[in-house]
C-alpha cells in the first residue's frame, strides 16, 4: 500500500502506520507468490511515470517525502565496469539511497566531435546497473566539473581552443553543446519520471561564481538550462553554489519563464578542526537564512566533504597519504558534521566522495597524485571502512523514519552539560521530536538532556554527536523516547522488529508506551526492564547485540527490540521486497534479497565465517545464500538462523614479480635520430593564456595536438661558437620536469619547483632550466623531454586550464643561433583505453606498454637495480593469478625504494596506466589494480617506465604484488578489453 502525502499525516502515529512499512502481515501466501522486484520506495527502471517535486522541506518522489542520503562516486575512477556494480552494491547496502556521479567531458572526447561511450567510458551501463541497485542518480556532467581531474574535465583538445570557457562565448557553447547532446542522448533514457532510469536530478555546471555577469555569466547558466531542457532533461536541474551564498538560487537567472523545477544546491567542506558550521538554521528565508538562502527549496548539500584529497608529498606540499584524511574525517566526524547539517533542514546530502577510486592515467589534476582515496568511507580498494558505520546508521534512519523528512525547529532544549549543542526539531504532521547533541568538547560526557518532564542522561563522546527521537513510532508501538539512536523499524512476518544503536559500552534508556504492563524477555545480552506508569523502561549497556521480545501489553503484535553497538549494526540489513521487509543479520554485505517462494534467496560477501539470520514475511521458511541452500531453524527471536555458519574468504596468495626484462630508449636524445616525420613547431599563435615571447615560435604542445604526458622537443642550430649555457624556460603542472641533452649527451634535468601556496593558487608553473654548454661551431642538436602533469583546472573560469605546457623558448647566453624545432607527443589516442592512458614516451608509441607487445632483445633484470642514467628504461614482466572463483580480492602494486633516489614509475597493467610513482616524493606507494584490467585468473602483463633524474642512482627497487582486501562473494568480473599491439 502507498500511502499519499495526505493520507500519512493524516494516519501517522497510529497503528496504521505500520502498514505503509510492512503490510505483511497480511501478505504471508502472496509473499510465496508475487512476482520479484523492488517494492515501492526502492527506486527503479519499472516502467511506470513518476512524478518528482519538491517543497522546502524535501524531495517529493511520487507524492512520498524522500531524504536523499547520497554518497558521491566517479565511473571514470573505476576503470572496469563490472566494479562499478560492487561499489552500488556496496553504497545501496549501507544505507545510501542515491549516487552522485561526475561525467568528464575529457575521458569521452578524444577529438572535437568524437564522443565514446563505451567499454570503461559505458555510462548507459553505468546507468542501468544504477538502477538494477535500487538508487536514484544524480548526474553531473558539467561541462566543467573541477574534480581533481586533468583541465577540470575540460578535453585537453578543447585547451587550445579560442572560445572563452565557462563563458557565453559562441565559440565555446559550440563545443558545450556538442558534449551536452552526446551525454545527454544517453541521460534522457534513464530519467526516473519516464520510469526507464533512476535519474532523480541533474546538475548544470560546477561552482560557478560568474554569478554577477549578466553576459558571461547569467547567460551561459541560462544557455545551459535551455540546452538541457530542450534535450529531454525533465527531472530537476539545480546548480552547486560554492559556499552557501544563495547564487544561482531560483530567479536568479533566466529558466524561459519555466519554475518550480530548479533546486538551489550548495557545497560545503568545513575543517574539521572547527565547530560544524550552522547554515542558518532553516525557516528564515533570505540570503542569510540558512540552507533556505533559496526559502521555497529544501536544503541542499550537493558536496559535503566526506574526506579531502590529498597533494603530492615531499617537503614542500607534504601529502600524508590518505590515511590521514580518513584520521581527521573520521566516523565521529561524519556524525558530528552529517547529524549538525541534518538538524539544519538539509534533506539532500550528498557525501564528496564516498568512493574516491583512482586518477588512472593521466586524469589527476597537477594538485592530486594517482590515487583519489580521499579518506572516503568506502576505500579506493572498495574495502568498507569505519566510516560506513554512521552511513549505514543514519541512511537506515533516514529510510525507515519519514519523520525525518519534515521537520520544523523546535523550542530550545537547554542541556546544562559544558561544550554540548541541543538542536530539537519536530515534525508537524507526526509530532515526533528529535534532538541532535552534539559534543564540541574535548572530552566525553553525559548530557542532562530535558525532554517531556524528565531529564534523560545522553551519553556524547568527546568531537562526537547523536540524534535522539522521541514519539516515533515503531510499527504497532510508539517510542517515548530513546538515548540510543534509532535506525530501522519494520514488520517482519507478525511481529515488529526495531534496532537503535550507539558506542560500545554506553548505557542507553529506551521507554516504549504500553497501556498495559507487557510480557517482556531478554533473549540474548543483558537488559533492566521496569514497567511503570503506561511505560515499558529498558535500561542495556550496548555490546554487540541485545535482543528483547515485547509481547501484550496493548499493541496487536510483538516487538523485537534490537540493541546494536556499532560493529553490530552494519552486519544488519534491512531489505524491502515486493512481500513485505526482510532484515538480514550476520554476513559483511548483503547485496541482493529476493523472496522465491518460500525461500529468501540472498546473495552477499563474508570476510571471516559468520552466522547467518534472516527475519523475513510470513510463508518464507527457507534461506539460500550465493545459491546455496542452508538448513535453518526458527529461533526464539522469531528468525531463521542458519545451522552451520557462513564460511569467510580463503587464502589468496600473490606471487612474487620475478622474470622481468630490461629495455632502455630515449634514442630522441641521440644526434643523429630521424625526426623527419615529427611536426616543425610553425604556429606564430597560440590559444594558451601564457604568452609567447615576442618573435619566437609557439612551442606549447597542445596547440600540435599533444595533450597527454610526456612531450619530446628537438631543436637543430647553427652558429652557437661561444655559446657558455642554454637556458629552456617551461611550463608544466607541479612535479613536472625537464631534461635536456646536446648532440646526445645529457646535459642534466630540472625539476619544477614546488610553488609556495600563493603561487600554487595563480597556476604559475614555470621555470627556467638553465645548463652550461660549449657547443663550439657546426650544427648542433637539443633533444629536450618535458613531463607535463596535466593542465590546471579552471576553478575560477578565467581559462586557467589554457595555461600552456612544455617548452616556452629558449635563449644562449653568449650566442644567439636561432632554433628550428620539431615537436612529438602521444601517439593517435588508444580506442579502448581513451585519451588519457598515454603520453609521448618512445616506449608508449611503440607499444612497450601492452600485453603481447615482443621484447625482442630485452635483457633480464632483477630488482632492486641501481643505475645512473638520465632518461627512460622500461621494464616488463607476466605473472600469473589463481585467485579462486567466488573470492574477491583485491589486488595492489607496491614500490618501495630509498627515497633519496630521484626517479618516477609509469605502471602499466596489461596496457592500462594505471598510475604515476615518484620515489623521493611520494606519498604513495600501493597502486590499486582493479579486477578485470587485472585478470585474477590468468596472465598479466606489467610494464614499467622509469623516468630518472641521473642525479642519484635509479630503481625500481622493491615491486610487489599487495592483498588489499579479501571477500567470498563479490560480483562477476568480465574481463576489460586489452588489446596489444595493432600488427
Ligand atoms: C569542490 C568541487 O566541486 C569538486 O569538484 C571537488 O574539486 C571538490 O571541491 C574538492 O575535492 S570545490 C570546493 C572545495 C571549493
Amino acid at each position: 500500500m502507498v500511502l499519499s502525502r495526505r493520507t500519512f499525516s493524516t494516519i501517522a502515529g497510529t497503528a496504521a502506520l505500520g502498514l505503509s512499512l510492512g503490510g505483511s502481515g497480511e501478505a504471508c501466501v502472496a509473499a510465496a507468490t508475487a512476482p520479484t522486484g523492488p517494492a515501492p520506495g526502492t527506486p527503479a527502471a519499472d516502467r511506470r511515470r513518476h512524478t518528482v517535486g519538491f517543497d522546502h522541506y524535501s524531495m517529493i518522489v511520487d507524492g512520498r517525502r524522500v531524504v536523499l542520503w547520497s554518497g558521491e562516486m566517479h565511473p571514470f575512477r573505476l576503470p572496469s565496469p563490472s566494479l562499478w556494480r560492487d561499489v552500488l552494491h556496496k553504497l545501496r547496502a549501507h544505507g545510501y539511497n542515491t549516487v552522485s556521479v561526475y561525467v568528464s567531458w575529457n575521458y569521452h572526447s578524444p577529438a572535437p566531435g568524437s564522443y565514446d561511450f563505451t567499454g570503461v567510458r559505458d555510462l548507459d551501463l553505468f546507468l542501468r546497473t544504477a538502477a538494477e541497485t535500487g538508487l536514484y542518480v544524480t548526474l553531473r556532467p558539467g561541462p566543467y566539473i573541477n574534480a581533481e581531474v586533468d583541465a577540470g574535465g575540460f578535453p585537453g583538445w578543447l585547451t587550445a581552443t579560442r572560445g572563452r570557457a565557462r563563458t557565453a562565448d559562441p565559440a565555446y557553447l559550440r563545443h558545450v553543446d556538442e558534449w551536452l547532446t552526446a551525454v545527454n542522448r544517453i541521460a534522457v533514457r534513464h530519467l526516473y519520471t519516464r520510469g526507464t532510469g533512476t535519474i532523480l536530478l541533474y546538475q548544470l555546471e560546477n561552482e560557478y561564481a560568474n554569478h554577477v555577469t549578466e553576459h558571461t555569466g547569467r547567460a551561459y547558466m541560462a544557455h545551459l538550462y535551455r540546452k538541457v531542457r530542450a534535450d529531454g532533461i525533465d527531472v530537476p536541474l539545480f546548480h552547486n553554489d560554492k559556499g552557501r551564498n544563495g547564487h544561482w538560487a531560483p530567479g536568479t537567472f533566466d529558466t524561459g519563464g519555466e519554475r518550480g523545477r530548479w533546486l538551489y544546491g550548495f557545497d560545503g567542506y568545513p575543517s574539521p578542526f572547527k565547530r560544524p558550521p550552522d547554515w542558518g538554521y532553516f525557516g528564515r528565508g533570505g540570503p542569510e537564512g540558512g540552507s533556505t538562502a533559496s526559502p521555497r527549496t529544501p536544503g541542499f548539500l550537493a558536496e559535503f566533504g566526506g574526506g579531502w584529497f590529498d597533494p603530492w608529498g615531499g617537503a614542500e606540499f607534504r601529502g600524508k597519504g590518505y590515511a590521514e584524511s580518513r584520521r581527521t574525517r573520521d566516523a565521529a566526524y561524519e556524525r558530528r558534521f552529517y547529524l549538525t547539517n541534518l538538524a539544519n533542514g538539509i534533506t539532500l546530502h550528498n557525501v564528496y566522495m564516498t568512493f574516491g577510486g583512482t586518477s588512472w592515467g593521466w586524469l589527476p589534476a597537477p594538485v592530486v597524485y594517482t590515487s583519489y582515496d580521499y579518506g572516503a568511507a568506502l576505500d579506493e580498494a572498495r574495502q568498507p571502512t569505519a566510516k560506513l558505520v554512521p552511513m549505514h546508521q543514519i541512511g537506515q534512519l533516514l529510510h525507515h523514519f519519514p519523520d525525518l523528512a519534515k521537520l520544523d525547529r523546535a523550542e530550545d532544549v537547554s542541556v546544562a552539560t559544558p561544550g554540548v549543542r541541543a538542536y530539537h526539531l519536530v515534525n508537524p504532521d507526526t509530532g515526533a521530536h528529535i534532538l541532535v547533541l552534539r559534543n564540541d568538547g574535548p572530552s566525553d560526557t553525559v548530557a542532562a538532556v530535558p525532554l517531556g518532564g524528565t531529564t534523560l542522561r545522553v551519553p556524547v563522546r568527546a568531537l562526537d554527536a547523536r540524534l535522539l527521537a522521541a514519539g516515533i513510532s515503531l510499527g504497532r508501538r510508539t517510542l517515548r523516547h530513546s538515548t540510543a539512536q534509532p535506525m530501522l523499524r519494520l514488520a517482519a512476518g507478525r511481529q515488529d522488529v526495531a534496532v537503535f544503536t550507539g558506542r560500545t559500552g554506553e548505557v542507553t534508556e529506551t521507554v516504549l508506551e504500553c497501556a498495559v504492563r507487557p510480557a517482556v524477555t531478554v533473549l540474548e545480552g543483558a537488559a533492566d526492564c521496569a514497567y511503570d506508569n503506561g511505560a515499558l523502561r529498558v535500561r542495556a549497556r550496548l555490546d554487540g547485540l541485545t535482543r528483547i521480545a515485547v509481547t501484550g501489553g496493548g499493541a496487536a503484535a510483538p516487538l523485537l527490540l534490537l540493541l546494536a553497538d556499532d560493529r553490530t549494526s552494519v552486519r544488519l540489513w534491512p531489505r524491502t521486497t515486493p512481500s513485505g521487509p526482510v532484515l538480514v543479520y550476520g554476513p559483511a554485505l548483503l547485496r541482493t534479497a529476493v523472496l522465491h517462494g518460500p525461500t529468501a534467496a540472498l546473495t552477499g560477501d563474508t570476510t571471516e565465517e559468520a552466522d547467518l539470520e534472516v527475519w523475513a514475511p510470513r510463508g518464507v521458511a527457507a534461506v539460500a545464500w550465493n545459491g546455496t541452500r542452508l538448513r535453518t531453524r526458527v529461533t526464539r527471536s522469531g528468525s531463521l538462523r542458519a545451522e552451520r555458519r557462513l564460511p569467510g574468504a580463503g587464502a589468496v596468495r600473490l606471487p612474487p614479480l620475478t622474470g622481468w626484462r630490461r629495455k632502455a630508449e630515449n634514442p630522441e636524445s641521440a644526434a643523429d635520430f630521424d625526426d623527419s616525420a615529427w611536426r616543425t613547431t610553425d604556429l606564430a599563435r597560440s590559444a594558451a593564456t601564457t604568452p609567447v615571447p615576442a618573435g619566437e615560435p609557439v612551442l606549447f604542445a597542445d596547440d600540435y595536438g599533444f595533450h597527454y604526458g610526456d612531450v619530446w622537443y628537438r631543436g637543430r642550430f647553427e652558429g652557437a661558437a661561444g655559446a657558455r649555457s642554454v637556458s629552456l624556460s617551461y611550463i608544466t603542472g607541479t612535479q613536472g620536469l625537464l631534461m635536456a641533452w646536446l648532440d646526445g649527451r645529457p646535459l642534466g634535468t630540472h625539476r619544477m619547483p614546488v610553488p609556495d601556496a600563493k603561487t600554487v593558487r595563480q597556476g604559475t608553473w614555470t621555470a627556467t632550466a638553465t645548463f652550461p654548454v660549449a657547443p663550439g661551431g657546426g650544427s648542433h642538436v637539443l633533444s629536450v623531454l618535458v613531463r607535463r602533469m596535466q593542465h590546471d583546472q579552471d576553478g575560477r573560469a578565467d581559462d586557467t586550464h589554457k595555461a600552456g605546457r612544455g617548452l616556452v623558448s629558449v635563449t644562449f647566453d653568449g650566442a644567439s643561433p636561432a632554433v628550428r624545432w620539431r615537436i612529438r607527443g602521444e601517439a593517435a589516442p588508444d580506442p579502448v583505453r581513451g585519451p588519457l592512458n598515454n603520453g609521448g614516451l618512445y616506449g608508449e608509441r611503440q607499444g612497450w606498454h601492452l600485453p603481447g607487445f615482443r621484447g625482442h632483445g630485452w635483457k633480464p633484470a632483477y630488482f632492486p637495480r641501481s643505475e645512473r642514467r638520465q632518461g627512460v628504461v622500461w621494464y616488463r614482466t607476466r605473472f600469473r593469478l589463481s585467485v579462486a572463483p567466488g573470492t574477491d580480492a583485491s589486488i595492489g602494486l607496491t614500490l618501495m625504494d630509498d627515497p633519496a633516489r630521484a626517479y618516477r614509475v609509469q605502471i602499466f597493467l596489461n596496457g592500462w596506466n594505471m598510475g604515476q610513482y615518484i620515489n623521493d616524493v611520494g606519498p604513495q606507494h600501493t597502486f590499486v589494480l582493479p579486477n578485470g584490467v587485472l585478470n585474477t585468473r590468468g596472465v598479466n602483463t606489467l610494464a614499467l617506465a622509469v623516468l630518472s633524474d641521473g642525479t642519484t642512482p635509479s630503481g625500481p627497487g622493491r615491486v610487489d604484488l599487495t592483498l588489499l582486501g579479501r571477500a567470498a562473494g563479490g560480483v562477476p568480473v568480465t574481463p576489460v578489453n586489452s588489446p596489444g599491439p595493432a600488427h
